[in-house]
């Protein structure tokens, strides 16, 4: 893993591991935490799921309960930091410098949200859902990680509270022992160490939902560095985005057959079509897409390539949703350094 900051603990997953498998492994996941004081162990028998708030009645949840006493489900889903490539942004902005590897493709198990509101009964006046986890702040002035969905985000079909990840209990610092799942969107939701889950009749307004995790509300959620006075709005699903896995910017080839291979995937629609260039964009070529895990999952794309000696290639790949949203040409900016979406080039030669 690629250290970011040790305290938060932020890693990042090495690009590589994007090409060995459509499901990245639990151990070689990124991770990332805002506050530092994460818990060292959880007692994950000992752990409740307080619901609370706007409801009829309020439960105490424990893993044991979720696991059942709710029907299971099990989903496959990108979880995507909203900052994932931030490090790429021309200019620079402030936050984790994270190249492409804040992502990564789960099996997430659990049980759907709306089945535990509906047993506590949520009250007509609801706006939102607010969870909170177990992680704290180092001063009482720090705000703590507090996020917020609308009520009809919460009570979607594939927003779970999930116990496992790829087949196993979830890892610690991926939020043992149970967490929010909210796929197509951004992992800013995906509360870790879920301990929270508060029904309120207003609309949050802490540090989380009000100053940080905003995208401004212009076309493509851009601005120029120069803008001021725009208005926002909270950061929500997911753009699409497409990869290289088996070939890094800058390779030296063996000349000859061989295949492009990588990764797309968007906000919940699914990829109708992954395409690839071998001339940075000015022709582009069918892939054959691989197995469908769902729409929220990575999709494996893959197409020939026969690399002469002496040539340079710039290999290029741009995916199109199955809602028609694909990639950009031109990196789109913002001061928080979220969404980047822009088609990945790959200069490449062979001998
Ligand atoms: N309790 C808690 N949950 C959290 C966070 C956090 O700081 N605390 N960070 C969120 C953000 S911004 C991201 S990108 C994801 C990261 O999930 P991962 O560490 O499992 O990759 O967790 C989300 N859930
Ligand atoms: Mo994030």
């Amino acid at each position: 893993m690629i250290v970011l900051t040790p305290r938060p603990v932020q890693l990042e997953t090495p690009f590589s591991v994007f090409d060995k498998s459509v499901f990245t492994p639990n151990d070689e996941f990124f991770v990332r935490w805002h506050l530092s004081g994460v818990p060292t162990s959880v007692d994950g028998d000992a752990h409740r799921i307080f619901v609370m708030g706007t409801v009829g009645r309020r439960l105490t949840l424990s893993v044991d309960d979720l696991r059942h006493t709710f029907e299971p489900v099990e989903i496959a889903a990108v979880n995507q930091c909203s900052g994932n490539s931030r490090g790429f942004f021309d200019p620079r902005v402030a936050g984790g410098q994270w190249t492409n590897g804040a992502m990564g493709n789960a099996r997430w198990k659990g049980v759907r949200l709306r089945d535990i509101l509906d047993r506590a009964g949520l009250s007509a006046g609801t706006k939102q859902i607010r969870f909170a986890g177990l992680d704290t702040a180092p001063f009482k002035e720090t705000p703590l990680f507090v996020k917020a969905l609308d009520v009809d985000i919460a009570r979607g079909d594939d927003v779970i509270v999930a116990y496992e990840m790829n087949g196993r209990p979830l890892p610690l610092l991926n939020g043992f022992p149970a967490r929010l799942i909210v796929p197509g969107w951004y992992s800013t939701y995906w509360m870790k160490m879920l301990s929270r889950i508060e029904a309120i009749d207003h609309v949050e307004d802490n540090f989380w939902m009000k100053t940080a995790y905003r995208i401004p509300d212009t076309p493509n959620n851009s601005v120029a560095p120069t803008d001021k006075g725009y208005a926002t709005i909270p950061i929500n699903r997911m753009r699409v985005r497409s990869f290289v896995t088996n070939i890094a910017d800058g390779a030296h080839l063996v000349a000859g057959p061989q295949l492009v291979r990588g990764i797309a995937f968007d906000g919940g629609s699914g990829i109708a079509k992954v395409d690839y260039s071998l001339d940075g964009g000015t022709t582009w070529l069918p892939t054959t897409l691989g197995p469908d895990y769902g729409k929220y999952s990575f999709r494996q794309w893959s197409g020939p390539f026969r690399p002469r000696t002496g040539i340079p290639y710039k290999i290029a790949c741009r995916a199109t949703a199955v809602d028609g949203a694909t990639q950009t040409s031109t990196p789109t900016w913002m001061p928080a350094g979220y969404q980047r979406n822009i088609i990945e080039t790959y200069a490449v030669t062979a001998g």
